[in-house]
């Protein structure tokens, strides 16, 4: 069985969002289109508290694109963004959200960022889509969605991780830095993820 993910397509990280992606909402139509030939649709949220680790508006004397130690873990600092029940956190109207079946929120614990879908970046809470998943039969996983250097790239590594066969739609993608989104594409690639 397979189910498309639709990976943090929300209002901050497209056109005049705090954490605007360029060409952030050419990702919209492509996945309108393919959204229908699934049988289970399921997105994520970035849904971050006000008090977020992650935001450079928390680290005082810091700024945006900063780089900070917490716990051992190396934290970009962001600017606010997918505040949780904030209109940045929504879907974008444009999106055919109405056959998405579960929504898989992350970034929730104010202390720690949460790339990835699956889990925290150290690892240490999941978020529960992979047991989702495999309850619902699934083994082969589609990815779309924002941003491909970041939470796509930390996605998908961790759901080959799981054991899903993992596929990335190009048309569906986009990221910030097109160097590091062509390298963050070879990594996936590297690693067993397909891109169609
Ligand atoms: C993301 C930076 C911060 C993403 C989320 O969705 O790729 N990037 N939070
Ligand atoms: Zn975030």
């Amino acid at each position: 069985m397979k189910a498309l993910i639709i990976v943090d397509v929300q209002n901050d990280f497209l056109i005049k969002g705090s954490l605007e992606v360029p060409c952030g909402n050419d990702v919209i139509e492509p996945i309108n289109h393919i959204i229908k030939n699934y049988s289970l649709v399921v997105a994520t949220k970035d849904w971050h508290p006000s008090d977020h680790v992650s935001f450079a508006s928390n680290h005082p004397g810091k700024k945006v694109g900063d780089v900070v130690k917490v716990d051992n873990l190396d934290q970009i600092l962001w600017p606010d963004h997918c505040v949780q029940k904030s209109k940045g956190s929504d879907f974008p109207a444009t999106l055919n959200a109405k056959t998405i079946k579960k929504i898989i929120f992350k970034g929730t614990n104010s202390q720690i960022d949460s790339y990835s879908g699956f889990h925290d970046n150290g690892k240490i809470h999941s978020t529960g889509l992979s047991d989702y998943l495999k309850v619902k039969n699934i083994t082969s996983v589609d990815y779309v969605g924002l941003v491909t250097e970041y939470c796509i790239k930390f996605t998908v590594l961790d759901s080959i991780e799981e054991g899903f066969k993992t596929r990335v739609i190009l048309n569906g993608i986009k990221g910030i830095n097109l160097p590091e989104s062509n390298k963050a594409l070879n990594d996936m690639q590297s690693k067993g993820v397909e891109l169609l």
